[in-house]
């Protein structure tokens, strides 16, 4: 006879022990984690706290937060004393803080001595900036808090001490000229997240990133359309500091979005210019074509015609795939292709295209690293829409209040699933690889995100309720901290201003 509790017993037991392994798992974190330092080392010079925007009720992106605490040997040591304020102050170092990360996170000074640490906390809970040495600089949601430092000759990290914020990526450092770069606690990206590899530091002399325009093109007139697809190799900022050699279609990452309609015929012109190191292909997924014909590969100096006809409505990738076709994508070159129905889609108020897509670095300067984007179970450096790390938190995308909202988005991979998520609306509308779910469905049925593996597209339609701010994220939360966010501004942005 089996032994089994009857729900009456076993139900209460159940929570019981639920309880009680929260209650010591709890006793346990607070052993290993020490509390946050306290004011004894706070050493801010000023505290003008600035005319504040009134913080969102809601954070702007949950953290995933680690469980389990890993040791860093960047964190303040428990009885750290700050140095001795010594000298003028040589330069001020602004940085803001944001949900979660800083920006910028690494700082190049000249030499060592003084310096004046401006904390502009422009995230919607509280941040701080404490030092290798203990100097601790806090500054709550929306205010601006000054506060010096001594930087020793062989630099200083710093670390967010709030409990799980360094974890989430809230590290950086302060290197001095001359002397080894200070690996900061996990490396990370502006926004924080893990490092993007402890063996690249980032160049605070790259160039800023260039924005990629997230509104989708309208289709193409006519139906017959001739587009040239023309390869270029060039060095692009992927990340606040992060330089990649990246070989692309048409000079961006993500190549050009192209829009046609079922029944079109579609004329690619593809070159690649003479001035290219490598051979180049293209592959259009809406297409029914055999591999060797169109999609073989052409060298530089050569062009081809790749010619289909669209027969298949969906939200296509193509991309290049010129052996190893793996390091062709990881470094850039893919892009989205939209097929509509013959008679066009619904008119909405805006429509956007995302291209999730990840970035595997290699050293400054040079291609990603193939061996990383090659591993068995990948971990991205970055993990990004439209080619570069968070340019929409950046850059907000303005849309109105309770107006209709199309996003066209493709996992180009190369490796990682995508769950493409919306904080703050609800799908009504869904059509992913040709499988729909409609807003006047019986039942009211709704989407709350869409999986997407790479090579796979879907148009999602929603509208934002309020006024405010709606993250745009991968819900596979590890990524969203190595900049897979973004944010939709409705309205005024500020749920408190009409
Ligand atoms: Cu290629």
């Amino acid at each position: 006879m089996k032994f089994r509790l009857s729900p009456v017993i076993g139900i209460p037991l159940s929570i019981l022990l639920f309880l009680s392994a929260c209650a010591l798992f709890s006793q346990v974190y607070t052993w290993l984690v020490p509390e946050p330092k306290k004011a004894a080392v706070v050493r801010p010079t000023a505290a003008p706290a600035t005319a504040a925007p009134a913080a969102p009720a809601k954070t702007v992106a949950p953290v995933a937060v680690a469980a389990i605490p890993v040791s860093n040997p960047a964190a303040p040591p428990a009885q750290a004393t700050p140095s001795k304020l010594e000298g003028p102050v040589i330069e001020t170092l602004e940085l803001k803080g944001v949900d979660i990360g800083y920006s910028p996170n690494n700082f190049l000074v000249e030499k060592a001595g003084r310096y004046k640490i401006r904390l502009i906390n422009k995230g919607t809970i509280i941040h701080d900036v404490t030092f290798a040495d203990g100097t601790q600089i806090i500054a709550k949601a929306g205010e601006t808090v000054e506060g010096d430092v001594m930087v020793p000759p062989n630099g200083l990290a710093f670390i967010c001490s709030l409990p799980g914020h360094k974890e989430a990526g809230m590290v950086g450092a302060i290197s001095v000229k001359g002397s080894a770069a200070v690996a900061n606690a996990a490396g990370g990206s502006d926004h924080g997240g893990p490092a993007p590899s402890t063996d690249i530091l980032p160049d605070p002399g790259a160039a800023a990133p260039v924005l990629f325009n997230p509104a989708a093109p309208k289709a193409l007139p006519g139906t017959v359309h001739d587009i040239d697809l023309v390869v270029k190799e060039m060095p692009m900022t992927v990340a606040n500091g992060f330089v990649q050699a990246v070989w692309t279609f048409g000079g961006t990452v993500p190549g050009p979005v192209i829009r046609v309609k079922v029944g079109d015929t579609v004329r690619i012109h593809l070159k690649n210019p003479k001035d290219s190191k490598l051979p180049h292909s293209v592959d259009f997924h809406s297409s029914m074509v055999a591999w060797n014909d169109e999609m073989t590969s052409i060298n530089p100096g050569e062009e081809k015609l790749y010619e289909y006809k669209a027969e298949f409505a969906g939200v296509w990738m193509y991309h290049c795939g010129t052996a190893p076709a793996l390091h062709h994508i990881a470094n850039g070159m893919y892009g989205m292709m939209i097929v509509e129905p013959k008679e066009g889609l619904p008119p909405v108020d805006k429509e956007f295209a995302f291209v999730q897509s990840e970035w595997y670095l290699g050293p400054q300067n040079e291609p990603s690293s193939l061996s990383k984007a090659a591993a068995g179970a990948p971990s991205p450096d970055y993990v990004v829409f439209n080619g570069v790390a968070n340019q929409y938190v950046d850059n907000p995308i303005e849309i109105g209040v309770n107006k209709r909202v199309r996003a066209f988005v493709l996992n180009a991979g190369p490796n990682i699933d995508s769950s493409f998520h919306i904080v703050g609306t609800i799908f009504d509308t869904v059509i992913k690889e040709g499988v729909s779910l409609t807003p006047d469905n019986k039942g009211r049925w709704g989407s709350q995100a869409v999986d997407l593996s790479p090579a796979q597209g879907a148009i999602v339609e929603f509208s934002m309720a309020e006024d405010g701010l709606y993250p745009i994220v991968t819900h596979a939360f590890n990524f969203v901290g190595r900049g897979a966010l973004g944010l939709f501004k409705a309205g005024t942005g500020d749920p408190k201003k009409k």
